[in-house]
């Protein structure tokens, strides 16, 4: 295999990172670009061999970057930032080419917010502190010590910025990683290893391995040397990955998408609601946080109906580096199945389509809204991952929440009304990781990130990122301090 490819003009490495070299497999996998299916090239596929290398190298690193001062882990994240930045275009346009999301949104949103999850957590790291308390004159000091090696499990649908959500809080915590991008799109991870080596990261604090889970996930899972499994991706592989991790009882952060609510009130200002429920077609559906099931309020139905079919008509699909484009392909030829497999099967059940429903050529999928739905079908109940809405009525509040909260899953929820205290009333009743009042897709690194049910275990973000990836510790000093007892 030849250790490197040109995508879109840019030299991609597609060999593992491991312990501060390039390292390549026997076999190799072939990724392709979901905008017109074409091969980018052969990428070095680990297994269990590549992945006992990775954990080496990430505990072999660990006590010499777990005892560098805080401020230098911090300025090296800072330096990483800087290359990002540095590197926004050639990331942007790599990203968009492995896994079809929009050239516009990769350059001006996300790429940034890559670099800025560097900062962040470089920034909160050195103001992480605790205040000392006392108990009958002994002193509480706690602490927020590096677990050890840690393996970071991703996924294909925005997979930079969910690698380095995972990524810079570990390493500003103080340990090493071991993280295995999806198979579907594992291009930027390696750009992000060249970054971080430029930057000066010691060999071996981050190491790269690609392949399937299926033969390297194991190996990754069960390792009894690491501290922690952060993981986002689907319901299935996460029970996979927690029986794995039962064999050490590894602590595990899962994240794992959703079937979440927009909840549109009569008296909601109905063009910002449409605005929102046509917002859920972005990355054609591909977001763990979309809004999938819109529920209307009965006496709005028809109207929000018109205007919502009028707006999604205007949306252009096509090629993702067009700045003119909203919606994109799907991911692989497999998730494209599995988006009108669902369809079909809804609209055999009864479900009426009120706005595409059918496949377009290449690996596209026409924006979808579907109604006649009941809450137990499966389109409602399950994850779809492609640009496919639903559509319920309600006749009140309480039919609301109860149709709102009415699935396995928890992640999000998004409610449009005119009436404060009816948000109030409403939003302190869903089970949901996230509410949005009007609003969607505002994130602050600061808040809590996740959900509960079948979306997830634990929360991303500001101290509940630290607090995962770290051990902490509460040491209890006797009054007097250090004298013998
Ligand atoms: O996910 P997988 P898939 C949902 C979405 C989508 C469905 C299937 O509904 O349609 O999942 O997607 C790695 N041990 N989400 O099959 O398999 C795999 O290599 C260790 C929601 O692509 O969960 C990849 O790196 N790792 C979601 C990662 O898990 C294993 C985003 C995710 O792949 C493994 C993506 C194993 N045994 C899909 N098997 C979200 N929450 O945003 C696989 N992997």
């Amino acid at each position: 295999m030849s250790s490197a490819i040109t995508v879109a003009g840019v030299r991609v490495d597609t060999r593992h990172w491991i312990g501060g070299e390039r390292v390549a497999s026997a076999g190799t996998f072939t990724d392709h670009s979901p905008i017109d299916g074409g091969v980018l090239g052969e990428i070095a596929r680990g297994g269990p061999a590549e992945a006992e290398a990775a954990v080496a190298a990430a505990r072999a690193a660990f006590p010499a970057w777990a005892a560098t001062p805080r401020a230098e882990r911090a300025r090296i994240l800072h330096a990483i930032a800087d290359g990002v930045d540095k590197r926004v275009e050639e990331l942007a346009i790599v990203e968009t080419t492995d896994n079809g999301a929009l050239l516009r949104s990769h350059r001006h949103g996300v790429m940034p917010r890559v670099a800025h999850n560097f900062r962040f957590f470089a920034d909160w790291l050195l103001k992480l502190d605790h205040e000392d308390f006392e108990t009958r004159g002994h002193t509480n000091h706690v602490t927020w010590d590096p677990a050890g090696p840690c393996v970071l499990i991703t996924p294909w649908n925005a997979p930079l910025m969910l690698a380095t959500w995972k990524v810079a809080p570990a390493l500003a915590a103080g340990n090493t990683v071991v993280l295995k991008p999806a198979e579907w799109s594992p291009l930027t991870a390696s750009l992000l290893a060249d970054i971080a080596a430029e930057a000066g990261l010691p060999a071996g604090v981050l190491n790269v391995v690609q392949g399937y889970g299926s033969e390297i996930g194991d190996a990754l899972t069960s390792h009894p040397d690491v501290r922690r499994i952060s993981f986002t991706g689907s319901v299935p592989t996460a029970k996979r990955i927690a029986a794995s991790a039962a064999a050490n009882l590894t602590p595990l952060s899962l994240e794992l998408g959703g079937k979440s609510p927009l909840l549109v009130f009569a008296d909601a200002d109905l063009d910002l609601a449409v605005d929102l429920a046509v917002e859920q077609f972005d990355n054609a559906g591909q977001v763990c946080l979309a809004a999938t099931r819109i529920l209307v309020e009965e006496t709005v139905a028809e109207e929000f109906t018109r205007r919502f079919t009028e707006k999604a008509g205007t949306l252009k699909q096509g090629d993702p580096r067009d700045e003119a484009t909203d919606i994109g392909p799907n991911i692989h030829p497999r998730q494209l199945e599995k988006i009108d497999g669902f369809v079909q099967r809804a609209v055999a059940a009864g479900a009426r389509t009120v706005v595409g429903g059918h496949r377009r050529d290449g690996q596209y999928y026409a924006p979808t809204l579907l109604t006649d739905v009941d809450q137990d079908a499966e389109i409602v109940q399950e994850e779809v991952f492609g640009p496919v809405l639903t559509l319920q009525t309600f006749a009140d509040e309480e039919e609301a929440v109860r149709l709102a909260n009415g699935t396995r899953f928890a992640l999000a929820a998004t409610v449009a009304t005119g009436d404060p205290e009816r948000a109030e009333r409403v939003t302190g009743r869903l089970v949901a990781g996230t509410v949005w009042v009007n609003c969607f897709f505002v994130r602050d690194l600061r808040a809590p990130f996740g959900g509960s049910r079948l979306s997830g275990v634990g929360r991303e973000g500001g101290t509940w990122s630290f607090d995962f990836y770290c051990d902490v510790k509460n040491t209890v000093t006797a009054p007097g301090g250090w004298r013998d007892h």
